[in-house]
């Protein structure tokens, strides 16, 4: 018989640098609090279910570029400086990373030092009337960056908030065909609480009784191609409710819902990579990696 109690103590002796918190939370262990791992068999990216060092030596052999999007309109320039500094300091830190920051102001853009191999390209775009537009037509504009200019550029995709920021390590664990992040408000809550779009007339709707998990639009990911796709099959859905005159529930992240049940990602990231500043720490999340800041939306948005 082989107790969990004496493998810990063994693996303590043995591995103490390895042990990671208390109980059985070590990368021998995986984690037993949560599930590690969807039912099609993707990994769920918990603290304690990889090893740092590990998973950053094999992707050092690859030299890859991660191009990381992020939009900041209106005054949403704000929070451009915390994000980037303390992306910089947190966010696939000894690897290639190219931003690409969508903004209308261009000239307020803050100075940030980047590290080495760490650039960033800025695009004019013109702000909107409605923050519910410059949200929705974030997919419109990553289809066309990927399309247009990213195919040489990059490897891997991660498309980002702005009203957020970096507090612990975001590397290459995160890395994977087609990755999408738990909602913060909804992990560890039952299927029929999740606000998916449920209007037919929709093209975001999900029946009831349907759905595996709420995703975040403030984060998602992947390969050039599979991003390349979600974001044009959003757009194309956005378009058809828009010509139908209806808009989803939570906009494009009702349609990012409704992709990731067809196309189901094939790494899912825990709430440690996009947590709320605003909501109390919960047991499973060991680590805050990235977190959405308090804001006034009454004061930062150009409408209510
Ligand atoms: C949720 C989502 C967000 C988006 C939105 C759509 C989470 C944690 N976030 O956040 O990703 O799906 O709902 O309903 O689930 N922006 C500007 N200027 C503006 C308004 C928005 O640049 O005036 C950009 C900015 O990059 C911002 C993003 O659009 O981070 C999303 O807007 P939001 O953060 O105000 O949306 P929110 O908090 O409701």
């Amino acid at each position: 018989m082989c107790s969990a109690k004496i493998l810990k103590c063994r693996d303590y002796h043995v591995f103490p640098h390895r042990l990671i918190y208390w109980g059985f939370t070590s990368i021998w262990f995986g984690r037993t609090d949560v599930a590690s791992v969807t039912p099609w068999l993707a990994p769920i990216v918990w603290e304690g279910t990889f090893d740092a060092t590990v998973i950053d030596s094999i992707y050092k052999q690859q030299n890859i570029t991660v191009a990381t999007t992020v939009f900041a309109l209106g005054k949403y320039i704000r929070f451009l400086k915390d994000f980037l500094e303390s992306a910089e300091e947190h966010y696939f830190v000894g690897f290639q990373v190219h931003y690409y920051l969508f903004t209308d102001q261009p000239e307020a853009i803050p100075n940030v030092k980047l590290g080495q191999k760490r650039y960033l390209t800025v695009k004019k775009v013109p702000s909107l009337n409605r923050w519910q537009d410059i949200s929705m037509g974030r997919m419109e504009m990553l289809e066309k960056l990927i399309e247009n200019e990213l195919a040489k550029e990059a490897d891997y995709i991660f498309c980002l908030d702005v009203d957020a920021k970096f507090y612990g390590r975001w590397g290459v664990e995160s890395l994977g065909r087609l990755v999408g992040v738990i909602h913060p408000w909804f992990f560890d809550l039952p299927r029929f609480i999740f606000t998916y779009e449920r209007r037919p007339e929709s093209q975001a709707y999900i029946p009831a009784g349907q759905g595996d998990y709420y995703y975040t639009a403030a984060a998602f990911g992947g390969s050039l191609k599979d991003v390349h796709h979600l974001t044009k099959t959003c757009r194309e859905h956005l378009n058809t409710d828009a010509a139908n005159s209806i808009e989803a529930i939570w906009h494009e992240e009702s349609h990012l819902n409704k992709y990731f049940l067809y196309n189901k990602p094939s790494k899912l990231l825990s709430p440690e990579y996009l947590w709320r500043d605003i909501s109390m720490g919960a047991g499973q999340v060991k680590i805050v990696r990235f977190s959405h800041v308090t804001k006034n939306n009454a004061e930062v948005r150009p409408n209510l």
